[in-house]
């Protein structure tokens, strides 16, 4: 009886020892590392008997603040630019001025060679009557100076040119904060002419002037516009204000608005939807973008983005949307692609508006403030 008590005893005895075991190093065990977010971590979520989850879970995972992917840069400022970018310019122009100075330097300025000189300006997008106009005062100069040096012909064509363009035309930006409104921009025109990248190029040359920018993702036809906008953003360490794909243009508009006088920016730019000038539903669109956003801050400038390479058919729409919305200020993208630069003339005498803004390539710093003497030069050549 005794040996039968023994035994039971040491069978008690191993399966306690047995079961401590078994049991201690599952507890002792240390856990992997946990990856990830808390959801995930400790694979499915244990459940007791009547199917509830158990309290024994990973314990909630600190997830370390977003840092950035990209290092910020710091671009260069908008003063001078143009001038930096004047070999691109030249480039573009340069049949327009060499044309013109060649005929004007011959020796003799008959009938034919006045109305190639006119023919050359129209080609060049300045629009007929302007080109007759600078045509007949070249004429009439001429006439006085009687022989011409290359200098004389290149300062009289010089002066004319800059006449037409106006140099004494405010092309600053508003960019000045009211009180602790940021000032606002809002850029427009039709598909593919420059916007969301000019959104992006005129952030830049704000933080280069030392100015913090908020955009506003007020292309809401297209989740990739807004995706533009931020990889834009992200490289200067601007917030973007985005919604989803569809959302109404004029919410995200005015919560962009709203968010840069909370975080008080500098700057909101905010882009909008590329829309043909025919279609009255977008352009009311438009309109109701700016009045929405007019409920919180003055919009200081509205940039109408034209794409020089358009010719004509860019007057027709500058025309249309400037009565939509009261245009300030135009942007001539594209114009290392064209030899057609007598656009800013003709612009700005249909609009009364100043072109601010010139698009000289795909680059990041490729826009410019327009100034009318660089400008010129790098059409006459040195
Ligand atoms: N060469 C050159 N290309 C430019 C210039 N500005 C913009 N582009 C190009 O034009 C194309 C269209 O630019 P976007 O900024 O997407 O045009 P968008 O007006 O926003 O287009 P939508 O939103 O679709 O209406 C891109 O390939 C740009 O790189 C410029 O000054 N020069
Ligand atoms: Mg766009």
């Amino acid at each position: 009886m005794e040996y039968v008590i023994i035994i039971a005893a040491l069978v008690v005895v191993a399966v306690v020892i047995g079961g401590v075991l078994l049991v201690r190093p599952r507890r002792g065990r240390p856990r992997p590392p946990v990856e990830g977010p808390p959801e995930r971590a400790g694979g499915a979520t244990a459940v007791d008997e009547a199917g509830a989850p158990t309290v024994e879970r990973a314990p909630p995972v600190e997830v370390p603040p977003q840092r950035p992917t990209v290092e910020i840069e710091k671009p260069p400022p908008g003063a001078g630019r143009l001038v930096r970018l004047r070999a691109r310019l030249a480039r573009s122009q340069n049949t327009f001025g060499k044309t013109l100075l060649g005929l004007l330097s011959r020796d003799t300025l008959d009938e034919d060679a006045w109305e190639e000189i006119e023919d050359t300006l129209i080609s060049a997008d300045m629009g007929t009557a302007v080109a007759r106009q600078v045509t007949d005062d070249l004429r009439t100069r001429v006439q006085v100076l009687g022989t011409r040096t290359p200098d004389e012909v290149r300062g009289l064509l010089k002066e004319e040119l800059l006449k037409q363009i106006g140099p004494d035309l405010d092309r600053s930006l508003r960019t000045e904060t009211a009180g602790d409104r940021p000032a606002v921009m809002m850029v427009v025109g039709v598909n593919g002419t420059g916007k969301t990248t000019t959104c992006g190029k005129l952030g830049r040359v704000l933080v280069g002037d030392g100015k913090t920018v908020l955009l506003g993702a007020a292309d809401t036809f297209r989740a990739a516009a807004a995706d533009q906008l931020e990889t834009w953003g992200s490289r200067v360490g601007a917030r973007v204000v985005r919604k989803d794909e569809g959302a109404d243009p004029a919410s995200v508009a005015f919560d962009a608005v709203k968010q840069g006088i909370d975080t008080k920016v500098n700057v909101v730019i905010v882009d909008t939807a590329g829309r043909l000038h025919t279609k009255t539903g977008l352009m009311d669109e438009l309109g109701k973008v700016k009045r929405v956003v007019e409920k919180q801050a003055t919009v200081d400038e509205v940039l109408l983005v034209l794409d020089a390479t358009t010719g004509q058919n860019g007057m027709q729409q500058a025309r249309v949307f400037a009565e939509v919305v009261n245009i300030t200020g135009v942007v001539l993208t594209k114009l290392d692609g064209t030899a057609k630069g007598g656009i800013v003339v003709q612009v700005q005498r249909e609009l009364g508006v100043p072109v601010k803004l010139v698009g000289l390539g795909e680059g990041p710093d490729d826009l410019a403030p327009f100034e009318p003497e660089a400008f010129v030069d790098a059409i006459l050549g040195d």
